[in-house]
């Protein structure tokens, strides 16, 4: 299933983080949860980065940092709005880089006029001075970092928190410049890749959307017609229709009201393969739908947290996955870098691997010939009977994904790159020997097999057969205020300035060549992202160009509700008195299949009965769930319990001690049984919990449920209990890092 938090990826990497003088961390704890890639950070700092942290907890990547600043959770548009407002009036922006590059700035200008310091200051809780200083040290500092994770994408604002921070970032001109850009760090292992893959409801693999012209492009490429996968559809219009996320199938099963965005039927089996699922909010809402469906399997080397969550007796199926020691592929990294991965053993007893497990799907469902098909078709081209996996799946999805350059890849490329580790610097990612001119992994995009790949993105100051770009250009060429989009800068070694994507059409214009009658046919009616000849590409690397364009970057999104960023109060706001002249957006339908409310959650006296802001977050020693890691004696041993860490103040306030047993009750009605943790980590009106429990469903122990040897060491409450309803506006990512509660002693 889909996965659908953390949209993003890093424009830089996390050995570049060295060249960085300043590093703002924005809601992200690498401390706790990229403790590899916080050396990195460490070391900067030794050289003299300064590494702020702007957190509404005291973690443990504040504890490192050189400042720590408290912000209320929800409201970083506000301060950076705030940080804009200052930077304007000072002039602290880089005009030659908006000038040259930036589409729309001036609004941006304009919308931070409504964000004075003092109002900031009310909105975020965060000192004026305080605002000031840090925006003055950043806007100083040559280049700087951002670095930033859930704490931004968590919230009903999530797609405008991630929009804002670019904008930042574009407006001081550190995109696309060694030691800054925006860095998302990615969560699970692959997680790139996944998305990459376009293991969502909303794509096809390479981000090609789910339009006609997608459909044909990987039908060409998985040998298979386009009328018989469009038949596998109940029309042409579901097949292009944005599916159900992680967070709304549940509504597809429990209400009515969506069943008609969904052809008119209640989902009615589910399977899960490589998802927790007890992490998503409103765990209630997942057992009601489990508990009603027909079917439902888990794919999954343990026993997955939520089929001991279900009642159901019937129907429910554990199929035993290989764990990733037990299979081999290549897997992407935060930075879009692709890395082969070996087996280290064979499959142990009767688990299976992930892929063999979906060929019999696919062969139950009457259709594994076409599944497999390009398959064998590549095998063939090579003389083999049979495909090998994975590396002929490698080929297929390099070959076939264009959009974001991964035709430079192959199976023998990454394999290399892996057995030479050793021969890469992990500061800049550059090797030597028989690595040189490549960069460990072939970041993408990697247009061809002689591109290095490309560490660093938006570098416009560096060739393109170094890794050299500009924007790229996906929503035209003028806006439509009549503005050009595209960049006035060239890439070194090319006479070509600020250009559209390259097609058939325009190549031959854009870059005064003729194409011959072969090339010409060969590459008839595609672009530089779709057919199957890398002949355009080629073309645009020799004339020293990115393929995909030159642009502009938009800070303004003129199809979208909120056309530029704003500040709107959380679904379950802290401060009721700001939601009037910061609302959230009007009701939502058919987001992602499902009618999500937002106006009409909001519009309540919700503090009332819920007076403290609820926080959630990851322990270093537990991953995800926690399915994996408590099943491990020691990292169960060393967190074992779960808890809510509460003011002391606060604490006393309800006569609670440390480490008495708390219920916290969640505005859906729901409540959890925790420990208390006394801390100073939270502020009076906040409490945290870790994210990372499972296996005790409402004060009640559910350790009798797992089958014979699967029961994991540590078990405790899922805080997705008690976690409230509220959804990005875009994403339908679950607001889990605001939001109300209440607390009780137990
Ligand atoms: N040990 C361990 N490592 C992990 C994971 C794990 O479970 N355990 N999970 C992996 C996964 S899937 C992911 S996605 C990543 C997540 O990595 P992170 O995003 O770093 O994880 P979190 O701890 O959920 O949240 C980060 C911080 O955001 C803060 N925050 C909350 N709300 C706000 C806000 O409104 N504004 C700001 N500025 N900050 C806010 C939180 O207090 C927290 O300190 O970690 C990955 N790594
Ligand atoms: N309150 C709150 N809730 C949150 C968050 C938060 O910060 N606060 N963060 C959210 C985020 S970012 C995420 S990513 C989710 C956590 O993400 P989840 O996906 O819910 O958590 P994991 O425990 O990582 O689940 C992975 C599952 O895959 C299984 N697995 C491991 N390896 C393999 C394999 O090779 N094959 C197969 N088939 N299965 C495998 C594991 O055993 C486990 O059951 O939590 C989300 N929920
Ligand atoms: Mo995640």
């Amino acid at each position: 299933m889909a996965n659908t938090f953390g949209y993003g990826g890093m424009t830089n990497h996390l050995g570049d983080m060295r060249f960085s003088k300043y590093i703002l961390i924005i809601g992200a704890n690498p401390a706790v949860n990229h403790p590899v890639g916080m050396v990195h950070l460490l070391r900067a700092k030794e050289s003299g980065a300064k590494i702020v942290c702007i957190d509404p907890h005291f973690s443990k990547t504040a504890a490192k940092a050189d400042e720590f600043i408290r912000i209320r959770s929800g409201t970083d548009v506000a301060l950076v709005y705030g940080m804009i407002n200052y930077i304007k009036a000072n002039k602290l922006y880089d005009e030659k880089y908006l000038k040259e590059r930036v589409y729309g700035y001036e609004e941006i200008f304009k919308e931070a006029e409504k964000y004075p310091l003092d109002e900031v200051s009310n909105i975020t809780g965060i000192a004026k001075e305080t605002i000031i200083n840090m925006t003055k040290e950043m806007a100083q500092a040559k280049p700087a970092a951002l670095i930033w994770n859930q704490g931004l994408t968590q919230h009903t604002v999530g797609t405008n928190n991630t929009r804002i921070m670019p904008i930042l970032q574009m407006l001081l001109g550190n995109i696309g410049k060694n030691g800054g850009g925006v860095n998302i760090l990615r969560g699970h292992d692959n997680v790139q890749g996944a998305s990459d893959m376009g293991n969502l409801s909303d794509t096809l693999p390479g981000y090609y959307g789910l339009g006609e012209g997608a459909w044909k492009h990987f039908c060409n490429h998985w040998k298979v017609d386009y009328e018989w996968m469009k038949s596998r559809f109940a029309s042409k219009e579901m097949m292009e229709k944005t599916g159900y996320a992680l967070s709304t199938w549940r509504f597809g099963v429990l209400d009515e009201e969506n069943f008609t965005h969904n052809a008119n039927t209640p989902l009615k089996a589910l399977v899960v393969i490589g998802n927790g699922i007890s992490t998503t909010s409103l765990l209630d809402k997942t057992k009601m739908a489990l508990d009603q469906m027909e079917l439902v399997v888990f794919i999954d080397p343990y026993v997955n947290d939520v089929a001991v969550i279900t009642e159901r007796t019937d129907n429910l199926f554990l199929l035993p996955a290989a764990s990733q020691m037990e299979t081999s592929g290549s897997v992407a990294a935060t930075n879009r870098s692709y890395q082969w991965r070996y087996q280290v053993m064979k499959p142990m007893f009767e688990c299976r691997e992930d892929h063999e497990i979906l060929f019999d799907l696919a062969q139950r469902l009457g259709f594994k010939e076409e599944f497999q098909r390009s398959l064998y078709e590549i095998a063939k081209k090579e003389g083999r009977e049979n495909f090998i996996w994975p590396d002929d799946a490698t080929t297929e999805m390099a070959q076939s994904i264009r959009s974001i350059g991964l035709q430079g890849m192959s199976a023998k490329r990454l394999k290399s790159h892996c057995d030479h580790w050793h021969l890469f610097n992990n500061v800049t990612l550059a090797g030597t020997g028989p690595m040189k001119d490549q960069f460990y992994g072939l970041p993408w995009p990697c247009w061809s097999e002689k591109h290095p790949g490309t560490p660093v993105m938006y570098n416009d100051q560096i060739p393109v057969m170094q890794g050299g770009m500009g924007f790229r250009v996906r929503w035209g060429e003028k806006s439509p205020d009549g503005q050009s989009l595209l960049s006035q800068n060239k890439l070194p070694n090319s006479q070509i300035a600020g250009h559209p994507a390259i097609s058939a059409e325009n190549i031959e214009k854009i870059l005064g060549i003729k194409l011959t009658e072969k090339e010409k046919e060969a590459t008839k009616g595609t672009t530089f992202a779709t057919g199957d000849t890398n002949i355009l590409v080629e073309k645009a690397l020799e004339a020293g160009i990115c393929p995909y364009g030159n642009g502009k970057a938009r800070m303004v999104v003129w199809n979208w509700a909120d056309q530029i960023p704003r500040h709107r109060e959380p679904l379950h706001s802290f401060r009721q008195d700001l939601i009037s002249k910061y609302p959230t957006f009007a009701d939502k339908k058919n987001l992602f299949r499902a009618n999500v409310k937002f106006k009409s959650e909001q519009d309540h006296d919700w503090k009332k009965d819920y007076p403290l802001n609820m926080l959630t977050g990851r322990l270093v020693a537990h991953m995800g769930t926690g399915t994996e890691t408590r099943s491990a004696k020691y990292l169960a041993e060393i967190a074992h319990t779960m808890f809510v860490e509460i003011h002391p103040n606060t604490a006393a306030n309800y006569n609670i001690g440390d480490g008495d047993d708390v219920w916290v009750h969640g505005v859906g009605g729901t409540k959890i049984l925790v420990k208390a943790k006394l801390s100073y980590r939270v502020d009076e009106h906040s409490v945290f919990m870790p994210q990372n429990f499972s296996g005790v469903y409402s004060g009640k122990s559910l350790l009798d449920r797992y089958p014979s040897g699967t029961k994991p060491y540590a078990i405790g409450e899922a805080a997705s209990l008690v976690v409230g309803y509220g959804f990005d506006y875009n994403t339908a990512c679950p607001e889990t890092k605001c939001g109300l509660c209440r607390i009780e002693k137990a």
